[in-house]
């Protein structure tokens, strides 16, 4: 039984991180403002060493580095301010080779980075944020590393936001973003102004990438949980069209991929992979202990009691209200796992208290439902 889950929740697993994507943002600066530290806070430290990338085309110098649904594009080897022109080259070559590729093969957004206490902004620098616009790529310009005190920006960075505001430059909101990426172990100052480069970038990235950006990222727990929301109210809409027709609870196994697509699209949301994914939902849907009660057809069998609330029949009352307290019973565990607090014994996950907490969480949504412990 446990088998046969895991395999249908690996399917759907592949087809939704095949659907998810992947978001490509290309940062530009010079050598040393905080483009791989920024990079780093905002979508968390590699989780793998993934080595050096690999070049865009045989080459190039243009690098990307694939960290699941998130594409980073940097330069290397070559240096903003000296090699301006072939940097352009390649990027123009690039953005054109790109395009009637699939939409995950593309080029997003860019972030140009610019130390705060740089003082000055440049013609060259001017120049080269134009061709990206005229690239058709929205230019998210960061300025890195700006020192904050009770609340104030360094004046010498509000300075350098003013110059750059009053070039009236082809750029997202008009202005620079102010950011301090990583705390200073000395002066203690706190990282700030993250949300707002994520919260620019996404609104600038194509829907149909939206999803591979709201899971790359590390620091919005609220994006994840409204786009986990999208996904449940897709999944609803789907299972009351699969039962529009009433079907009879013992062969309602026509909502289980949509449910199972479901949890893995939420899963991958909060960053968590295959195997964890699996671990958990079968611990969640109660798979394991139910193996030998019930056939292999529906996930709303593996809810005790509740083949007695539906009354033998599924209908897209049933199957949407059921599909809802599901999505967001799993988006509760899938939360507890990215936050590290689902409850563990001897350092593992403690898989009967997961069992326990999507049952209770689902319970608050179809009170009927009788708890585990009741139905034994
Ligand atoms: N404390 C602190 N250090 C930073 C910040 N941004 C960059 N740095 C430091 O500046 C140096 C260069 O940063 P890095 O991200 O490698 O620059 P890159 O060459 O643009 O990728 C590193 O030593 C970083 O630790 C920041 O926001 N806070
Ligand atoms: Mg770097």
């Amino acid at each position: 039984m446990t088998q046969w889950f895991t395999e249908s929740f690996r399917s759907e697993f592949a087809k939704q991180e095949a659907a998810l994507g992947r978001v490509n943002i290309a940062v530009f600066g010079k050598t040393g403002v905080g483009k791989s530290t920024l990079v780093n806070a905002i979508f968390g430290e590699p989780v793998a060493v993934t080595g050096i990338g690999a070049p865009v085309t045989s080459g190039s110098h243009l690098y990307l580095d694939k960290r699941g649904s998130l594409g980073v594009i940097d330069t290397r080897g070559l240096e903003l301010g000296r090699d301006d022109d072939k940097i352009i080259a390649e990027l123009t070559k690039a953005v054109k080779e790109s395009r009637g590729k699939p939409i995950d093969e593309q080029l997003h957004v860019a972030w140009y980075c610019i130390r705060g206490m740089d003082r000055r902004f440049e013609d060259f620098e001017e120049r080269f944020i134009r061709t990206l616009d005229s690239l058709g790529l929205p230019v998210v310009v960061v300025l890195t590393q700006v020192p904050m005190r009770d609340g104030q920006y360094h004046p010498d960075a509000i300075e350098l936001a003013r110059q750059i505001e009053a070039r009236r430059l082809p750029i997202v909101d008009g202005r620079p973003y102010l950011t301090y990426a990583m705390r200073d172990q000395f002066t203690g100052q706190p990282p700030y102004g993250l949300m707002e480069v994520l919260g620019a970038t996404f609104r600038m990235a194509p829907e149909a990438v939206q999803g591979a950006l709201a899971a790359a990222q590390a620091i919005d727990v609220q994006l994840k949980a409204s786009q986990s929301n999208k996904a449940i109210a897709a999944a609803v809409t789907a299972a009351a069209a699969a039962a529009a027709v009433p079907i009879p609870f013992s062969s309602a196994a026509i909502l289980v991929p949509i449910q199972l697509g479901m949890m893995a699209r939420i899963a991958q949301l909060h960053s968590l992979g295959l195997d964890k994914s699996a671990l958990l939902a079968v611990a969640s849907t109660s798979v394991a202990t139910s193996a030998g009660r019930a056939a292999a057809s529906s996930l709303l069998k593996f809810i005790p009691g509740a083949g007695s609330v539906v009354g033998g029949v599924i209908n897209a009352s049933v199957a949407s209200s059921f599909t809802l307290a599901m999505g967001q019973a799993w988006l509760v565990v899938c939360q507890r796992a990215f936050s590290k607090a689902l409850p563990t014994l001897d350092g593992k996950v403690d898989t009967d208290a997961v069992g326990k907490l999507f049952e209770s969480e689902l319970a608050k949504r179809m009170p009927h439902i009788r708890h585990r412990d009741q139905d034994r």
